[in-house]
């Protein structure tokens, strides 16, 4: 280029620049007058000193929000942080197209667009609007989208669900029913079935069809190890000769369809490999997570007296070694005792974590996988079973001591995995998605196996923890992988913060999309954290609300949809019809908080509590007849978006666990020195909640720290080391009604400090009780 075009090149670039700063100078402060007429003097001049200050400084990072689940929001000090200069009006355009909001619920405010990550007063008004880029390329990529799909969802969901049917497998179609409920107690016994009467096969489903549709070369599992550097990958094609050769070798040691298989494997390859083997024979999986104890383990094989139990030698976990086999060894045993013995125990040899020889072993019951399975032809015949056939059990937490076995059947399940994953992530068949959930749990169920398998996702695996070697050891494998989709919990972002920013911005995150958090309520400084910091105020943050019992997302954002608000899980899913009801089950319109139930059927909805349909009913079903009760607590703001306020029933979420009361007190009292404890969660800073109990001991014993260690030690051994509890408070006594029940709202103001809620004690038995029970707060 001459120098004459390079100047002429200049003038160009100059004039147009000066254009389009002018027009938007005009476009901003044209919408700031709009907005301010409508509004009070005051916001709007706040508002205004909002937009200088961004136009002057760049975006501001932090929370000050009022809204708050930890006490770690309100009065936080926004820090300056030029990221990234106010560079586009993007937020207006959004607000024009959200006209009305996509529940319905009435008209957005100019007021409350904001600029991506800016601080704001309030967060129910703060709107974080996906870049103009991302909408344009998503699956649902306006608020009139989703707003027309949901209205399909709700109005013809035999219709609308019957279509995305469509794009699996059926070796027989369903007929002539979509779906069939009873969802009112008061109308005979709860009933769902979807699909039923068609016959298909998930396995088939997440693996074959994936392959003759051409992407049996692709990548299905990254697997990472404890170490950096120890890694491994397998392609569909793999990945399915090695799951028909485990589901061979389990038909030949007598597995049919319809038995339980019990899986306690940590995040090997081998334990997505067994769970699809299971599935391939109609065979029906329980996984039990590898953190739970010996007695936790038996008491789930004693209820579902699987042939056989599948596990490794021993993991690594940082720096630690746990001997799982020994963990199995004496649940095992424990099976026995009661009656239910398990004839063969598969155990992968894990060799990183220890030695074949080292592994304690019983002849005849004990073999190796690696000496049996691959013996075995890599093809295997599929089981079509019907869709309403059972898929997995998986236990979790209630209010009474005994865990729950939630029972998930194969066809609804499968549309509705692969259908929440599609959309809530917009996933794309390029995208590299990364779950950091243990299979353990239903997230690792749903999302780091059936939901991404179903969609041919390439997924990541980590058998490690997060902050080994050090903290940044998850943004070292976002940016090995390429990363694109990021999906974690909130106790893993609060402590990942806390280890503060340079962990993160060493590395590069640049293929980061979409992010995700699941398990509990995300505060907002946490969301804002992971925000502007891991995905560069650029990632939408898919905050997805579901239960183990809800199979999958239930009030999800669709990222690329409408704005979101920092905290709030948003609006529902396709086909859910959420409704915050009060203590007598009336339904609330508009603002409000109240209980959170569901008005109809889902396809991935559980279908029963194993073993025990009437306790299914009683639990869900009659709390607030006619619906399904989530256990939560949930408001809807203004502008109709939910906010879930955690559980309302004696379940303590703690690092996104479930854990009833219930079960850590029956662990506590099998301690012989203890008389009686009431337990209750209290919030935590990083766990979002933790285990506070109160603990009476047996006349004659007195206090001390042996004594606090050995408790702490009970309930390690009876559920798992996730579960002990923080504190001990020592209890003379425990403050009770007259009819003897505990009253628990006294305890837990005692137990976070706020002692002057105490409210009316005169009820209690003894009201000396609470005197007691504070002077012994620091003991
Ligand atoms: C998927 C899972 C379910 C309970 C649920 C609620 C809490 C989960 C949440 C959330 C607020 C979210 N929960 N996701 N609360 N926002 N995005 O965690 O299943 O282990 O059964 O726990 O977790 O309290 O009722 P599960």
């Amino acid at each position: 280029m001459s120098y004459y075009s390079y100047k002429q090149f200049f003038r160009v670039v100059f004039w147009v620049s000066w254009i389009l700063m002018l027009r938007w100078t005009l476009q901003v402060t044209s919408s700031q007058i709009s907005a301010t007429t409508s509004l009070s003097l005051r916001s709007g001049l706040e508002t205004l000193r909002r937009r200088f200050r961004i136009t002057t400084f760049g975006l501001r990072r932090g929370g000050c929000g009022r809204r708050h689940y930890f006490g770690m929001t309100t009065g936080e000090a926004a820090t300056a942080s030029p990221r990234q200069s106010f560079a586009s009006s993007d937020h207006l355009r959004h607000v024009e197209s959200m006209a009305q909001l996509p529940s319905g619920a009435g008209k957005i405010s100019h007021l409350n667009a904001v600029i991506l990550g800016e601080t704001l007063a309030s967060e129910e008004n703060d709107l974080v609007f996906p870049s103009q880029d991302f909408s344009r390329q998503a699956l649902v990529s306006s608020p009139e989208q989703y707003r027309k799909m949901y209205e399909r969802s709700i109005q013809d969901p035999a219709g609308f669900w019957s279509e995305i049917a469509s794009q699996f497998y059926w070796k027989e179609k369903w007929d002539p029913e979509v779906y069939n409920e009873n969802i009112d107690v008061r109308k005979g016994t709860v009933k769902f079935e979807w699909f039923k009467g068609a016959s298909t096969n998930i396995s088939y489903n997440a693996l074959d069809r994936n392959i003759e549709a051409g992407n049996g070369g692709k990548v299905a599992i990254y697997w990472e190890g404890n170490e950096p550097g120890d890694d491994e990958q397998l392609t569909y094609a793999e990945l399915l000769e090695k799951v028909c050769q485990l589901a061979n070798y389990l038909k030949h040691v007598g597995v049919r369809k319809g038995a339980a298989v019990v899986i306690y494997l940590p995040m090997l390859m081998e334990l997505l490999i067994s769970m699809l083997a299971c599935a391939r024979i109609g065979a029906v999986h329980s996984v039990v997570f590898a953190g739970f104890s010996a007695e936790s383990l038996a008491q789930r094989i004693i209820d579902c007296k699987p042939k056989v139990v599948i596990t490794c030698n021993a993991v690594r976990r940082g720096p630690k070694a746990i001997h799982l086999k020994d963990i199995v060894d004496s649940a095992i045993n424990e099976s026995v005792k009661s009656g239910v013995p398990v004839g063969l125990c598969l155990t992968f040899e894990n060799q990183s974590a220890m030695k074949r020889e080292d592994t304690k072993w019983q002849e005849g019951r004990d073999v190796w996988w690696q000496d049996v399975v691959p013996q075995f032809p890599t093809k295997c015949a599929v089981e079509w079973v019907d869709a309403e056939d059972p898929l997995f059990l998986l236990y979790t937490s209630g209010s009474t001591g005994k865990p729950k076995g939630v029972l998930h059947t194969t066809g609804g399940y499968m549309v509705y995995t692969a259908t929440t994953f599609k959309y809530a992530f917009d996933h794309k068949p390029s995208d590299i998605y990364w779950c950091t959930a243990d299979c353990g749990w239903i997230t690792g169920h749903s999302y780091v196996t059936y939901g991404p398998l179903l969609n041919g996702a390439t997924v990541v695996v980590f058998e490690g923890a997060p902050n080994y070697p050090n903290s940044g050891r998850c943004w070292d494998i976002v940016d090995k992988y390429k990363v694109t989709l990021f999906y974690t919990a909130p106790t893993l972002v609060r402590s990942l913060m806390r280890e503060g920013d340079e962990y993160v911005t060493r590395y590069h995150r640049k293929s980061l999309r979409v992010l995700g958090s699941v398990g509990e309520p995300i505060n907002p400084s946490a969301w804002r954290w992971f925000y502007n910091v891991v995905g560069d105020s650029r990632c939408p943050i898919s905050d997805t609300w579901w239960q183990t019992e809800t199979g999958g997302f239930m009030i999800t954002p669709l990222p690329g949809a409408w704005p979101q608000k920092p905290g709030s899980a948003t609006f529902p899913f396709f086909g859910v019809q959420p409704v915050i009801v009060d203590e007598k089950g009336n339904e609330i319109e508009g603002e409000c908080s109240g209980y959170l139930c569901i008005k109809k059927s889902w396809p991935g909805a559980f279908r029963t509590l194993y073993g025990d349909h009437e306790r299914y009913q009683t639990t869900y079903f009659k709390p607030f007849a006619g619906y399904y009760f989530t256990g939560d607590g949930c408001s809807r703001d203004k502008d109709g978006y939910f906010w879930l306020t955690g559980r309302v029933d004696d379940v303590i979420n703690v690092s996104g666990h479930r854990i009833g009361t219930a079960e850590v007190e029956s662990a506590l009292v099998s301690h012989p020195h203890c008389a009686e404890a009431a337990v209750v969660g209290v919030e935590h800073e990083i766990k979002g909640q933790s285990i506070y109990a109160f603990v009476s001991l047996v006349e004659g014993v007195s206090y001390s720290e042996g004594i606090r260690k050995s408790l702490i030690l009970a309930v390690r051994n009876q559920i798992g080391a996730f579960a002990a509890p923080d504190k001990i408070h020592w209890a003379p006594a425990l403050p009770k009604t007259r009819s003897g029940k505990i009253m628990r709202r006294i305890l837990r103001k005692i137990a976070s400090g706020q002692l002057d809620e105490l409210g009316d004690t005169s009820t209690l038995a003894d009201p000396n009780v609470v005197d007691q029970l504070i002077a012994l707060s620091d003991c």
